[in-house]
C-alpha cells in the first residue's frame, strides 16, 4: 500500500508550506510509513468486507469494508492494522463503530472513505469518544493515522434522552496515541458534524486528537467541520482539539494546518463555551521537555455563541515552563459571542511565549499570557475590543493592515518591573489605533503615523526615517528620542501639543506658521531638551506679509540651551514671507524674531514695491520729463 501520508505531503509541498519543520517531520513519518506497509506487503494478509469481515483481523492487516453495516468491526490489542470504510456505516446510542483498543496499536491506520453515522449517540465511560475510533487510554499506539477522506462524512447527534447518562466527551473523530514518546496524525478532507439539540453535560467536539509527544492535525480545503449546540450548557463545543498528554520523555510539539472550514456554534447562553480550534498541553512531561503549539490557518475558523474563542490554548493551568505558541493566520479567526468574543485566547495561567504572524482576518479580542508574547500585523484586519499581551515583555509590530480596538501591552508602562513591553510603527501609514501600557513606541522604517490620543510611555521614538504626525492638543507623557520627524503642522496654527517628559534627537520638528499674525503651533515640554539639536521646520500657511513679531514656536518648563534647536540645515536664519527669522531662545521658550532683534523688535512692513521697480518708476518719469523738454 501507499504510504497515506505520502499524498498529505506531497500537496503541502505543492503548497509551498513555509513551515519545513511541518514538512521534514512528515516526511520522517512517511519513511516510518512506508517500512511498515512494505512489511505489511510481505506479511500482512488482505480482506474485503461488508463491514463484516472478521474483528481482530491479523496484525499488519488491510482491511476494506463496504455496504452498509451496523456492526463494530473491533481491533485489539493488534499493530499494523488499516481499516477504510468505502461504504455507509451505521450506529446508534452507545456504540463504536472502528473501535481500537488494547496495549499495542503501534501504526494503526483508519480511513472513512464514506458515511459514518452516529445517531442517538451518548457515551457512559470514562473516556472520549468518536464515530471513527477510538484509542482508549491504556492504548501502547506509538504511531497512528486516521483519515477523512474527501467525500467522506462523519455525522454524530447525541440523544437528548441519554443526556444524564454522558460521562465524556463525544466527537467525529477521536484518535490518541499513548505509546512511549507517541505521534498521531489526523487529517479531514471532507465532512465532520456534530450536534447536540440537548443539555448534554459533555464536551461535543469535530476532532479529538492526542498524543504523549507529537500531534499533527490538518483540516484540508476540502474540509469541513461543523460542531453545534442548541442548549446552553456549560461544556465546551470544539471544532477541533489537539492535545498533548503526559509521559513524553522528548520536547513535545502539536502541529495543526486548517485551510477549511471549522464552525462551532452554541447558544448565546453566557456560560457555554465555544472553540474553534483548542490548542493543549494538559499534562507534565518527564523533567519538564519544551513544548511547541503550531497553528497554520488559511482557512476559517469560526466560534459563536455565548462566550467563544476562534483559537484557544491552555496548560490546564499547570504554567508549564518552556511553552511556545505561534499562530500564523492568513485566513479567518472569528469569535462572535454574545456574552464574551475572543479571536485568540492564551490561558492567562500559562506562561507561554506566544507568536502571531497575521496577514489575514481576526474578528474579536486577542489575549495572550504573561510569557514574551509577539503580534506580528503583516496585512489585513483585526477588529476587537481589546489585544491585551499581559505580563512579560511583548511586542506588537504594526506593518500594514487596520487595527481596530485598543492595544494593551500589559503590565504597566514604566520598566522597573522588568517588562518592557514594544509598540512598533514599522513601514506603516496611517492612524495609530488607541494603546495603553507600551513602555516602547517607535515609529521606524519610513513610517507615517498620526497620533489624535494622549498616550503614556516611557520612551517614544522616531528614528531617522520615521514621522509621527502630533494632532492638535495631543499630549504625549514620556521621554521622546526625535530623530526622525515630528510634524505638528496645521492649517490654521493652532496646534498646542504638549510632551510631559524630556527631548532629544536629530530628527526635524515641522509646524505650521502664520507670520502675518504672529502665531505658530507650538510644541509645550514639561522637561529638558539637553543635548538635543532638533530642526525646527517653520511651513508658512498662507502668503500675509510678515509683521516681523515675535512667533512662539517651543516651550520648555525645564532646561533648555542654545543648539539644543536651530532652523533647518542647522541654521539660525530663515526668511518667512519677505521677512527673515531667526530662532531665538528667550528665557526658557524659542521664538522666531526678525533677524538682529531678538525681543519684540517690531519691523516695519515690507515695501510692496522694490528697489528695482522704484528704479524703473524714476526712469519713467526721467523718460516723461525729457519727452516734455524736447517738445517744449
Ligand atoms: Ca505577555
Ligand atoms: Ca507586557
Ligand atoms: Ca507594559
Ligand atoms: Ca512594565
Amino acid at each position: 500500500m501507499l504510504p497515506s501520508c505520502w499524498n498529505e505531503v506531497a500537496k503541502k509541498k505543492g503548497k509551498a508550506m513555509n513551515n519545513s519543520r511541518f514538512v521534514r517531520r512528515s516526511n520522517a513519518w512517511c519513511i516510518r510509513i512506508a517500512c511498515a506497509a512494505a512489511i505489511m506487503i510481505m506479511l500482512g494478509s488482505k480482506a474485503q468486507a461488508a463491514c463484516d469481515f472478521p474483528s481482530n483481523p491479523p496484525a499488519n492487516s488491510v482491511v476494506t469494508c463496504s455496504g452498509v453495516t451496523t456492526t463494530p468491526f473491533q481491533v485489539d490489542n493488534i499493530p499494523g492494522v488499516q481499516v477504510t470504510n468505502t461504504g455507509t456505516w451505521n450506529g446508534a446510542g452507545d456504540t463504536f463503530l472502528m473501535d481500537f483498543r488494547g496495549a499495542d496499536l503501534t501504526d494503526s491506520v483508519l480511513i472513512n472513505e464514506g458515511v459514518m453515522n452516529w445517531t442517538d449517540a451518548f457515551n457512559p465511560t470514562n473516556a472520549s469518544r468518536g464515530a471513527m475510533s477510538k484509542f482508549f487510554n491504556t492504548n501502547q499506539a506509538t504511531f497512528a493515522e486516521a483519515y477523512n477522506r474527501p467525500g467522506g462524512i462523519l455525522d454524530v447527534s447525541l440523544d437528548p434522552a441519554q443526556a444524564s447518562a454522558n460521562a465524556s466527551a463525544i466527537g467525529g473523530l477521536v484518535v490518541q496515541s499513548r505509546g512511549p514518546n507517541g505521534a498521531m496524525v489526523a487529517s479531514n478532507q471532507g465532512q465532520i458534524n456534530v450536534a447536540s439539540s440537548a443539555g448534554d453535560d459533555v464536551g461535543i467536539y469535530g476532532m479529538i486528537v492526542r498524543a504523549d509527544s507529537t500531534v499533527m492535525v490538518e483540516n484540508a480545503s476540502s474540509g469541513s467541520i461543523t460542531v453545534e449546540r442548541g442548549v446552553p450548557n456549560a461544556n465546551f463545543s470544539v471544532g477541533i482539539l489537539a492535545e498533548i498528554l503526559d509521559d513524553s520523555t522528548i520536547p513535545v510539539s502539536a502541529v495543526i494546518d486548517n485551510s477549511g472550514q471549522i464552525n462551532a456554534a452554541t447558544s448565546n447562553s453566557n456560560a457555554v463555551v465555544g472553540v474553534g480550534v483548542y490548542m493543549r498541553q494538559r499534562l507534565p512531561t518527564i523533567g519538564n521537555q519544551p513544548g511547541v503549539h503550531t497553528l497554520d490557518n488559511t482557512g476559517t475558523i469560526e466560534a459563536s455563541g455565548g462566550t467563544v474563542a476562534g483559537v484557544l490554548f491552555d496548560d490546564g493551568g499547570n504554567a508549564f515552563p518552556d511553552i511556545t505558541v505561534n499562530i500564523d493566520n492568513s485566513g479567518s479567526i472569528i469569535g462572535n459571542g454574545a456574552d464574551f468574543s475572543s479571536a485568540i485566547f492564551i490561558d492567562g495561567a500559562a506562561i507561554a511565549d506566544t507568536s502571531i504572524f497575521n496577514t489575514g482576518q481576526m474578528i474579536g479580542s486577542v489575549f495572550t499570557s504573561s510569557g514574551n508574547d509577539i503580534f506580528e500585523m503583516l496585512s489585513g484586519q483585526i477588529t476587537g475590543e481589546f489585544f491585551v499581551f499581559g505580563d512579560g515583555s511583548d511586542t506588537f509590530d504594526l506593518i500594514d493592515g487596520l487595527v481596530s480596538g485598543l492595544l494593551d501591552g500589559g503590565d504597566d508602562a514604566d520598566s522597573a518591573d522588568g517588562m518592557i513591553d514594544a509598540l512598533n510603527f514599522d513601514t506603516f501609514t496611517g492612524d495609530a489605533p488607541e494603546f495603553v501600557n507600551w513602555e516602547s513606541v517607535n515609529v521606524i522604517n519610513s513610517a507615517a503615523v498620526s497620533f489624535a490620543t494622549d498616550f503614556t510611555t516611557e520612551t517614544f521614538s522616531t528614528d531617522a526615517t520615521g514621522t509621527a504626525i502630533f494632532t492638535d492638543t495631543l499630549a504625549v507623557t514620556g521621554d521622546v528620542m526625535n530623530d526622525g520627524a515630528i510634524d505638528m503642522v496645521s492649517p490654521d496654527t493652532t496646534g498646542t501639543a504638549t510632551i510631559i517628559g524630556d527631548v532629544a534627537g536629530t530628527g526635524a520638528l515641522e509646524l505650521g506658521v502664520n507670520v502675518g499674525s504672529d502665531r505658530a503651533d507650538v510644541l509645550s515640554i514639561v522637561g529638558d531638551t539637553s543635548g538635543s539639536s532638533i530642526a525646527i521646520s517653520p511651513n508658512s500657511v498662507d502668503l500675509q506679509l510678515a509683521t516681523g513679531n515675535d512667533v512662539l514656536v517651543v516651550e520648555v518648563t525645564g532646561t533648555t540651551s542654545v543648539g539644543d534647536f536651530t532652523l533647518p540645515d542647522g541654521s539660525t536664519m530663515q526668511e518667512i514671507n519677505g521677512v527673515t527669522y531667526e530662532l531665538s531662545l528667550i528665557g526658557s521658550d524659542w521664538f522666531l524674531t526678525a533677524s538682529g532683534s531678538p525681543g519684540g523688535f517690531n519691523a516695519l512692513p515690507v515695501p510692496t514695491l522694490s528697489t528695482w521697480s522704484l528704479v524703473l518708476l524714476i526712469g519713467l518719469f526721467l523718460l516723461v520729463a525729457l519727452v516734455g523738454i524736447r517738445r517744449s
